[in-house]
């Protein structure tokens, strides 16, 4: 593996089960469900071996959005860093990961061998156009401002939500682990934001713990050196966006949950030469330190 380029599934699939096999004691690959075309969904589990289950956790989740490569490019960089940089062995001593490198594992495949700009999931559910838009799908205010009701929409919210496996998948599994995950971030591109709750509503609406929220991301924001993110509520910097996975974790109860615009902004939109996908991971990192710290001592 490596970050000069962006990979195909299997070869990312391959390395995973690669870091699985080399550090059985802290990796653990988690399937958690099937894809709708039959791909497996898998979480990845870093976590020291004394204490599993009691430690407190970070969630992170990449790719489900098809086209947003730099996404689960982050992830894996995530990962490699944890299990494979000796000196960042203190970041998992007393907090669990959870990171979901590819959440639309179909949609992924599709924009390497037909349309590079794909968004959704593949799965059928009109006559015409197929996918759901999975961040329109989860349950917390569904089918509210910003989702798309008919399948050839770009925002397709699904027939129901969570009728995507997908989704299905992913909140079982947050779910039976939602009073140890303190932190939530889902990994998008592009447009170098951290947004914050709530989604779904025009005038936005805030959590009352918004200024919590809105503190950790700031002090998060500021260790970017390279790019420049900003902070905000995600329908104030954005739009809105009813039935997206933020607003959900955010309504079961996880804490600081949040969305993360990677960059970049102004030029290359989706569609990123591959020499900057290090300098993105590489000036991300130490903003993620502050996320991990506060799920540590939340
Ligand atoms: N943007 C997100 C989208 O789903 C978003 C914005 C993310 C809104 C999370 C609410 C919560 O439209 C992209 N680029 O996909
Ligand atoms: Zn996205």
């Amino acid at each position: 593996m490596d970050w000069s380029s962006f990979h195909r599934l299997i070869d990312i699939y391959d390395y995973l089960t690669y870091l699985e096999n080399t550090y059985p004691q802290i990796v653990k690959l988690i399937k958690i469900g099937w894809s709708y075309e039959g791909r497996p969904l898998y979480v990845v589990r870093i976590s020291s071996a004394s204490s599993p289950d009691t430690n407190p956790a970070i969630w992170i989740d990449g790719e489900i959005h098809a086209r947003e490569w730099i996404s689960s490019a982050l992830a894996t960089y995530i990962i490699h860093q944890l299990v494979e940089v000796d000196g960042n062995a203190g970041l998992w001593s007393n907090v669990d990961w959870y990171i979901m490198p590819m959440m639309n594992p179909d949609g992924y495949q599709f924009t390497h061998t037909k349309n590079r700009l794909w968004r959704k999931s593949r799965s059928i559910s009109g006559k015409f156009c197929r996918g759901v838009d999975l961040n329109r799908n989860f349950g917390y205010k569904w089918g509210g401002l910003g989702a798309g009701r008919i399948p050839c929409s770009e925002t397709f919210r699904g027939p129901a939500a969570f009728s995507e496996p997908e989704t299905a998948a992913v909140s079982e599994f947050i779910q039976s682990k939602s009073t140890k995950i303190k932190v939530f971030l889902t990994l998008h591109s592009y447009g170098q934001l951290i947004l914050l709750p709530w989604g779904y509503s025009y005038p936005a609406v805030y959590p009352p713990d918004y200024d919590e929220l809105l503190a950790l991301a700031k002090n998060a924001a500021s260790k970017f050196a390279r790019f420049k993110y900003s902070v905000g509520n995600t329908v104030e910097l954005l739009y809105t966006a009813s039935g997206n996975s933020a607003d959900w974790a955010k309504s079961i109860g996880i804490k600081y949950t949040y969305c993360v615009e990677l960059g970049n902004i102004g030029t290359y939109g989706f569609v990123l030469p591959p020499s900057l996908i290090l300098p993105i991971c590489e000036d991300f990192f130490p903003a993620l330190k502050v996320f991990a710290d506060k799920a540590a001592t939340t």
